[in-house]
């Protein structure tokens, strides 16, 4: 399988975070496509231009991060990171939902500051720290430390939680509830986690 990936994008960490947990890690080759600056490699597998795209070795190509998740998830069928049915499958697609889009809010501000000064919308700004503020809020309901293996929600808020600390260090937005903060300590560190880190 290949990989069209950048080395920072987190869309693509959470999805190289999926393939170590299922041990796929040796099979998937990764191809740098960093989107910026432009022409991007990755445009002549994904019309969108965005990373991370996987070619399969059946010669399929998907996009984006979630559908590469559930492939990966789905290539290994045991010890499932997205459960198969029932409320659980669905807490954990709906905490990668919100984790994605902390991550959408996040690289919006990561993008608006590098435009020039005299482009730069402080309201667009703010309103996306506000929408980051209130999901990391919401992160210590959506946490499951009993959940084994590492499933695909844990692993979306541990790398919402990463990008955050790389990027936007400066806003302070922390962990929030104690308990956040304690599984955020237990976790960082895990192996997927440290192979991946960013920077
Ligand atoms: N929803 C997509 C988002 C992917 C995405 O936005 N990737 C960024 C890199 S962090 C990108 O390639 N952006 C290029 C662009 O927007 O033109 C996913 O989950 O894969």
């Amino acid at each position: 399988m290949k990989l069209y990936y950048s080395p920072t994008s987190p869309y693509v960490r959470k999805v190289r975070v999926v393939a170590i947990e299922k041990g796929l890690a040796e099979q998937v080759e990764l191809v740098d496509a960093s989107p910026w600056p432009l022409p991007t490699t990755v445009a002549a597998v994904n019309p969108l231009g965005k990373v991370p795209a996987l070619v399969t070795d059946d010669g399929l190509t998907l996009y984006d991060s979630p559908v590469i998740c559930e492939y990966l998830d789905a290539l290994v069928p045991a010890s499932p990171l997205i459960p198969r049915s029932g409320a659980a499958r669905w807490r954990v697609l709906r905490c990668q939902a919100l984790c994605d889009g902390v991550l959408d809010a996040a690289v919006a501000i990561v993008l608006e500051r590098r435009r020039p000064e005299a482009e730069r919308s402080a309201a667009a700004q703010a309103r996306a720290t506000d929408a980051i503020r209130r999901s990391v809020a919401a992160f210590g309901a959506e946490l499951n430390p009993a959940a084994t293996p590492f499933d695909l929600g844990q692993i979306s808020i541990a790398v919402a939680l990463g990008y955050l600390e790389f990027r936007l260090g400066d806003l302070d937005i922390g962990t929030g509830a104690p308990a956040l903060a304690d599984w955020w300590r237990a976790v960082r560190d895990r192996p997927s986690l440290a192979a991946t880190r960013p920077g």
